[in-house]
């Protein structure tokens, strides 16, 4: 039985080092609860280390997601500024254990928010929709977890990108979402895979950030969650995500 410090301390040099460890659930039960405290210590070390937070991500809110992770429910992580990848920026692969992208769609807050909103009320809170690619990268053997497990991990956050900022339109739905690995295609999806319409992701972020006590600021990156099947971006030399409406996003790979 480990303590949510050692557990923290584990997964963070894991994630440092680039050395992947077992899952805390095969040798002990622990609650979601306690998972999050995990996460949050985990977080504070980036934060200690120069990284603020920058924005959340939310995890599962695709059936193709839940499927391929044998997962079924949403979970939140967060995303500190040393997992931005910018603009003409490289990914450095070999920071990373066995890194997969996925195809998703970001948004930007306009204004603090304090407390669960619906879809409805969400429109006053964001200024800025884009394409993004989320890379995952677990840090337990074999990307294999428990839902506590993957929470602790924050989610398996590790880096993102987002394209540019694009007016919120009033609705995202029946947007075809194609990502290719060196120009082939990888992934192909569509918004309404992401809990039906993402805005309801967003949605359900605010309800989780709440619950768990994560704080939502102005100019902070929501990501939706990932509409397809995650892929490993092994040998690939580049990555880039088509959404209709939203524009190009891509990243080199060295
Ligand atoms: C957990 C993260 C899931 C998404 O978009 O659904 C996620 C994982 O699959 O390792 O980021
Ligand atoms: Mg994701």
């Amino acid at each position: 039985m480990s303590t949510i410090t050692e557990k923290a301390n584990s997964l963070h040099i894991s994630a440092r080092t680039q050395k992947p460890r077992g899952q805390f659930s095969n040798s002990e039960q622990y609650t979601l609860a306690e998972a999050y405290d995990v996460q949050h210590e985990l977080i504070q070390r980036r934060i200690k280390e120069g990284f603020p937070l920058i924005g959340v991500k939310m995890g599962f809110t695709s059936k193709a997601k839940m499927i391929q992770m044998g997962v079924d429910d949403m979970i939140i992580g967060q995303l500190t500024a040393d997992m931005t990848i910018h603009k003409d920026e490289a990914f450095k692969k070999k920071l990373f254990i066995h890194p997969r992208a996925e195809p998703e769609i970001a948004f930007r807050l306009s204004k603090d928010i304090n407390g669960p909103l619906t879809v409805d009320q969400l429109h006053n809170y964001i200024d800025g929709v884009a394409a993004a690619i989320e890379v995952i990268d677990s840090r337990y053997d074999n990307f294999k977890f428990s839902l506590e497990d993957v929470v602790a991990d924050n989610c398996s956050s590790s880096a993102y990108a987002v394209g540019d900022w694009c007016e919120v339109p009033l609705g995202l739905n029946g947007l075809d979402m194609t990502m290719t690995f060196d120009g082939a295609i990888t992934a192909q999806g569509n918004s309404d895979a992401i809990l039906d319409n993402p805005f309801e992701a967003l949605s359900a972020a605010t309800r989780l950030a709440s619950e768990y006590g994560i704080p939502l600021k102005t100019g902070m990156v929501v990501l939706a969650g990932a509409s397809t099947a995650a892929h490993f971006i092994k040998d690939s030399s580049s990555v880039t995500l088509d959404v209709d409406g939203l524009g190009v996003v891509s990243f080199n790979v060295v």
